[in-house]
């Protein structure tokens, strides 16, 4: 397939060449000095660094909102190829979101062979479909405001179900290996809903779906603790994910939000009990303070982001068969423009796992055996302090990418660029 990037070729080579190149191998060079003091080969880490990656999310591409207000910013993607475009931005510069994560029936088209060789075009692929049975749609038959897969109203459920089957056709032309599931299905008061029957109903839509998936694909079940329901979820956490997982078979695994706990959850330590059982499945990354805010990765706690990953390497060390979970940003994107939230919140990614990947593992199994604590800790605490930018940017320039993602999105004026077209388009409506 013929590459048709959005921003013009040499563009990034041309920006790298303007910034101080030989200083960031001066810095490369000094972490890589650093590591080796610490018995640490700087080289492997870069090689995983290089291997990682992340999928964007296609709503994440739009501006967000709160159900207070939605802001509209000159230049917002209006269509799903529009999305795919700015995605592509993204990737052209960061070079670590090879893929785009679509949900239906938001980003339905009418050919789908043609969008997934638009996405071959601007070098992206597919990652998980995601099913929307949280809205009602304005041709749907049945509504979802008492529930989804578990409606106490068969019609419902069916409809719900329909819709996940028809997700996992498209993502079959598409090239996805998986679907999402998350459904805002629960109660806003008590003895709204026998907790027991809506589960049943829950797990009976489910195993529906899951009869319907291909040999090598998986059913990712993403649990939430609340909303849009605010009395009680019926896949409210991990417990429930786990439990719903395990009776639906081998492929169906849990996703975890790290938006989608109580304030105060050990998330790390929900990522190592699910792979103990071989049900962890994936992520979606945002970062919040106070709910589900969907803020920037690693915006407001880095550290927990860092530890995520700690379990994430830990468990990729002990994996059985192979370790693949499903990695994607998910977040709204309400005051910033999404491209640079995307930008910044891969970077914030990526610097956690490389983070990660120089944890002294074995000065770290030493100190938990002998029972001690603070070298334990500062097994961690020294891997985390490490500033391992230069890795990143080095990785990322070698892969063709920016060495600075921000700088160099600014520099392109493809935001300029698309409102002035847009404007065009649609000339004095002010429609973005
Ligand atoms: C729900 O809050 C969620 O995290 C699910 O992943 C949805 O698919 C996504 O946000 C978009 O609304
Ligand atoms: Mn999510």
């Amino acid at each position: 397939m013929q590459e048709d990037l959005p921003l013009p070729e040499g563009f990034v080579r041309d920006f790298n060449a303007s910034r101080d190149i030989e200083g960031l191998q001066d810095d490369y060079q000094s972490l890589g000095r650093q590591l080796r003091r610490r018995g640490i080969d700087i080289e492997p880490i870069r090689r995983k660094v290089a291997a990682f990656s992340v999928a964007l999310p296609t709503w994440g591409a739009g501006r967000g909102g709160t159900r207070f207000a939605k802001f509209p910013f000159d230049g917002a993607p209006t269509s799903i190829y529009e999305k795919l475009a700015d995605c592509a931005v993204v990737q052209q510069l960061c070079r670590i979101t090879p893929r785009v994560s679509p949900h239906f029936p938001w980003d339905c088209v009418a050919d789908y062979v043609a969008l997934r060789e638009l996405g071959a075009s601007l070098g992206l692929g597919f990652d998980a479909v995601n099913s929307n049975t949280f809205q009602d749609q304005p041709e749907q038959k049945h509504s979802y405001s008492a529930g989804s897969l578990s409606s106490a109203q068969a019609a419902v459920r069916d409809q719900a179900v329909d819709h996940n089957i028809e997700c996992i056709r498209i993502g079959k032309i598409l090239g996805s290996k998986a679907i999402t599931v998350w459904v805002g299905d629960g109660s806003n008061f008590p003895g709204q809903q026998d907790f027991t029957r809506a589960f049943d109903r829950y797990l009976e839509s489910a195993a529906r779906i899951y009869a319907a998936l291909p040999g090598d694909w998986k059913m990712l079940l993403e649990h939430k603790l609340f909303e849009p329901a605010f009395y009680s979820s019926v896949l409210q956490d991990w417990g429930s994910s786990i439990l719903a997982a395990q009776q639906l078979g081998e492929q169906a695994y849990c996703l975890v939000d790290l938006g989608h706990h109580a304030p105060t959850t050990n998330i790390e330590q929900i990522v190592a009990r699910l792979h103990r059982f071989g049900k962890l499945g994936g992520f979606h990354f945002n970062d919040s303070k106070y709910g589900d805010d969907d803020l920037d990765s690693g915006a407001i706690n880095p550290h927990q982001l860092f530890l995520v990953f700690n379990e994430l390497i830990e468990a990729e060390s002990n994996a059985k068969g192979s370790f693949a979970p499903a990695y994607l940003i998910d977040q709204s994107h309400n005051v910033t423009d999404p491209i640079e939230s995307m930008l910044a919140s891969a970077e914030a990614i990526v610097c956690a796992f490389a983070k990660a990947l120089i944890v002294d593992r074995e000065a770290l199994l030493y100190a938990q055996e002998s029972n001690d604590v603070m070298m334990a800790f500062q097994s961690l605490r020294q891997a985390y302090r490490t500033d391992v930018t230069p890795l990143i940017a080095q990785a990322r320039v070698d892969a063709g990418g920016a060495i600075d993602v921000l700088g160099a999105f600014r520099a392109s004026g493809w935001r300029k660029t698309q409102a002035r077209r847009r404007q065009r388009l649609a000339p004095g409506t002010g429609i973005v």
